[in-house]
């Protein structure tokens, strides 16, 4: 079964070859998401690289944030690309035309969604390895914490004020690849909805060029739509308010919510720290506990399991995904669902299936109908998402739970490819391969 994985690189030798895959994928300006399928910058694969990085080179770390703010709109959002000079990847920048958004930064292209707001995560993490790291690199890491705090703090801001419509309380999404997990089955039923017009301009995917078996990616009935969004939206002229009145796709996506709680905690604790406006410090405080309520609300009755809700149907999604698991992210739901979710989670529909190379979660049961062990967000098992999942069991003081985590995302990384995502059951590394944000998180665990 493992006859895909031939090397098993010790420790060291494995950090040494993520070190490698970082700064082979520096531009100098940028460090791509991946070498050929990503050559840009994506906003929460920057939050994952700079963490990495710390371990390397905590400046360049920094810097890495500051491009990704620096790109930031006016109005608070933070884009989830922002575009390098090349043109290898689609939609690029003159296919998002955000140019004509009022709200769009001016100097850089970007384009006009979002992602997750890990962001604070990863100004904490820096700061931390800074701090252990030299006097420079502390005193570099408080300046950059301090001055990027408002930033994050307008990040959040424009979460609650534009993505927080309607009474659920969970943070919505206008498009799939705003959660980060574009084709996870979560999407399916809104995305049924989705009707493409006929005005959708002809477009060629590149994507399926560059990794070589078209199956690991999404479907072109899916980029049909994932496209016919980004048609909507022009047309809208990114104005947020029509956007989230209007398009054909809105979702309350319960792991962002989870990770926009933790993200407000953390944000409290360096705003704290900091001497930040303590107005600021009680919003945070108030939304950290809004998005908390919001996912234990969204628990299923019997399994537990956290549901993401079609806002345009106002009805939940009980898609059972990774995603289920929000609320051992984030706390909030009462002892007893988390306790179920916890032994759901090591159960053999999750991490203790008895066929899994590591018992790192799947996006997706192997033991659900649907289930596919190569497709993209439809199965395979995501080692940046094992990194959350570990970073949150530390900050709940679930030290155990985090320490297996951690050995189960080096045993599924050890072949030292650091691939995108990997086949559960033989470990094949799937999709690119020099994912810059798996380096990073291996990175992170190994250092
Ligand atoms: C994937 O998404 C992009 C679109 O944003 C794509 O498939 O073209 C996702 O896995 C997303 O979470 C990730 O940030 C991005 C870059 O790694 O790739």
């Amino acid at each position: 079964a493992t006859g895909d994985r031939p090397a098993r690189y010790p420790e060291a030798a494995l950090a040494a070859r993520a070190a490698r895959v970082l700064r082979d994928n520096d531009t100098g300006a940028v460090i791509t998401a991946a070498p050929r399928l990503y050559p840009h910058m994506w906003s929460w694969d920057a939050a994952f690289i700079s963490i990495g990085l710390a371990r390397l080179d905590v400046q360049r770390a920094i810097a890495e944030l500051e491009t990704l703010f620096a790109a930031q709109w006016r109005n608070g959002m933070v884009p989830h690309i922002v575009f390098t000079d090349d043109d290898a990847y689609f939609p690029g920048p003159d296919r998002w035309g955000t140019e004509a958004a009022p709200d769009g930064p001016r100097n850089v292209r970007t384009s006009g969604i979002c992602q997750p707001p890990v962001h604070a995560i990863a100004v904490q993490r820096v700061l931390e390895v800074a701090r252990r790291s030299s006097p420079d690199d502390r005193r570099a890491a408080e300046r950059f914490a301090r001055k990027i705090w408002p930033a994050l703090y307008a990040w959040h801001r424009w979460l609650v004020e534009y993505r927080t419509p309607g009474s659920s309380g969970l943070v919505a999404i206008v498009h799939g690849w705003e959660s980060g997990m574009d084709n996870s089955p979560r999407w399916d039923v809104p995305y049924d909805a989705v009707h493409p017009g006929a005005a959708l301009p002809p477009y060629v995917r590149k994507d399926v060029r560059v990794v070589g078996d078209a199956s690991e990616r999404p479907t072109d009935r899916e980029y049909d739509r994932y496209l016919w969004l980004i048609e909507e939206m022009r047309r809208a002229g990114y104005d947020q308010r029509k956007i989230v009145e209007n398009s054909s796709f809105l979702v309350g996506d319960v792991f962002i919510t989870a990770l926009f709680a933790i993200s407000c905690d953390v944000l409290v604790e360096l705003g704290e720290e900091f001497g930040q406006p303590a107005g600021e410090l009680a919003d945070l405080a108030d939304w950290a506990e809004k998005a908390r309520a919001a996912v234990a609300g969204s628990c299923h009755s019997v399994s537990g399991m956290a549901r993401d809700r079609d806002l345009r149907t106002s009805r939940w999604l009980d898609t059972q995904t990774i995603a289920g698991f929000s609320p051992l992210l984030c706390g909030g739901a009462p002892d007893d669902v988390q306790l179920r979710l916890l032994s759901l989670l090591d159960s053999e529909r999750w991490c203790g299936h008895e066929g899994l190379l590591a018992p790192v979660p799947p996006s997706v049961s192997p033991l659900r109908p649907g289930f596919n062990p190569r497709q993209y967000w439809r199965g395979p098992q995501w080692p940046v998402v094992a990194w959350v999942f570990f970073w949150a069991f530390e900050h709940r003081g679930w030290h155990e739970r985090a320490r297996k985590l951690r050995d189960a995302g080096i045993r599924l990384t050890e072949d030292g490819a650091f691939g995108e995502y990997y086949e559960p059951f033989t470990g094949k590394p799937l999709g690119s391969a020099d994912q810059s944000w798996t380096a990073a998180v291996v990175l992170d665990w190994l250092c």
